[in-house]
């Protein structure tokens, strides 16, 4: 058996990577049958049937790291969540959404990417970096500027990485920046809805050598936290990690309960706004159950 991974899967079929090569293969019916769905950065031994046209079976996969299920990727070092600065504007109920979900997918890095950032209103850094920046790595970029795309690329040397942010922030043109080979298509927004129009239909897997990979995945609107537990929801906030075992109550919620280490740290290092988020997504959390 040979070695590869999972780079692409278009109908059934799944394009494997290994030295260089790729090779199309469909899977046996044992993964159906044993309803395991190969996913793309997928670590896979395969066998190969025709060498002349690179076509296999794929026999077996290893153990995942992780799996994010939208765009669905396994094995996930880097997820860069992009954003606009503008066009569309900043949603950051979506942006507190992905980083619970990364956590509680064991994603071990997360770097919030802002692009059209030469559209930004003035402070927009300022205000993001007071929010987010204690725990997490935030990149200002332009992708039609070319500005910000070094820093970004440095960060993502010898990583999987998965860009992940709604339609039309400008994920592709970025991944153009940083692999001008790639030839990602781009597309315009809706000027009249100011939302991007899903121009990439596919999760895809790129490599750009020196043992990095980069995957494409098209935009998406909304997530849902529903498969969380509201008194799991602390331990995906990086911000409370210090904190959490040390409120009087040992099962503190941090709402309204007294001497809650939470609450006495927010406007230090946790900011009013991430704790706002947390209280959102708690109590709707709670009323789904
Ligand atoms: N002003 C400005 N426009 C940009 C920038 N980067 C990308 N765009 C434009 O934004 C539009 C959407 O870009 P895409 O790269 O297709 O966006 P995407 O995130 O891949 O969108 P989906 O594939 O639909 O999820 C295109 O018209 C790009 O030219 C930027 O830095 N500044
Ligand atoms: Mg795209
Ligand atoms: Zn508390």
């Amino acid at each position: 058996m040979e070695k590869g991974r999972i780079i692409k899967g278009v109908g059934g079929l799944y394009y494997i990577a290994s030295d260089g090569i790729i090779y199309e293969c469909s899977a046996r019916g044992k993964f159906r049958k044993a309803k395991i769905t190969p996913t793309i950065g997928d670590h896979v031994r395969f066998t190969i049937l025709d060498k002349e046209n690179k076509k296999g079976s794929l026999d077996l996969i290893e153990k995942r790291k992780n799996i994010l299920l939208r765009p669905r990727v396994a094995n996930i070092d880097c997820a860069v969540m992009t954003l606009a600065a503008a066009s569309p504007d900043i949603n950051m109920d979506l942006l507190d959404r992905f980083l619970v979900l990364a956590e509680e997918r064991k994603i071990p890095e997360v770097i919030i990417c802002i692009n059209k950032s030469e559209l930004a209103a003035d402070g927009l850094e300022e205000k993001l970096r007071q929010i987010y920046g204690n725990c997490y790595t935030l990149v200002f970029t332009s992708a039609q500027k070319h500005t910000g795309i070094d820093e970004l690329k440095a960060l993502l040397k010898g990583k999987v990485s998965v860009f992940a942010g709604p339609s039309g922030v400008g994920k592709s043109s970025l991944i153009n920046c940083i692999i001008p080979e790639s030839n990602r298509q781009t597309g315009e927004i809706s000027r009249k809805i100011e939302r991007g129009k899903h121009t990439t239909r596919q999760v895809e897997l790129i490599e750009t050598g020196d043992n990095t990979y980069i995957v494409d995945s098209p935009g998406f609107t909304s997530l849902t936290l529903e498969f969380i537990k509201p008194e799991e929801l602390q331990l995906y906030f990086r911000e409370f990690r210090d904190y959490i075992d040390k409120c009087r109550f040992a099962d503190c919620a941090h709402i309204h309960e007294p001497d809650c280490v939470i609450k006495e740290n927010i406007g230090k290092t946790i900011s009013q706004e991430r704790y706002d988020a947390f209280v959102r997504l708690y109590s709707e959390l709670r009323s789904q159950r």
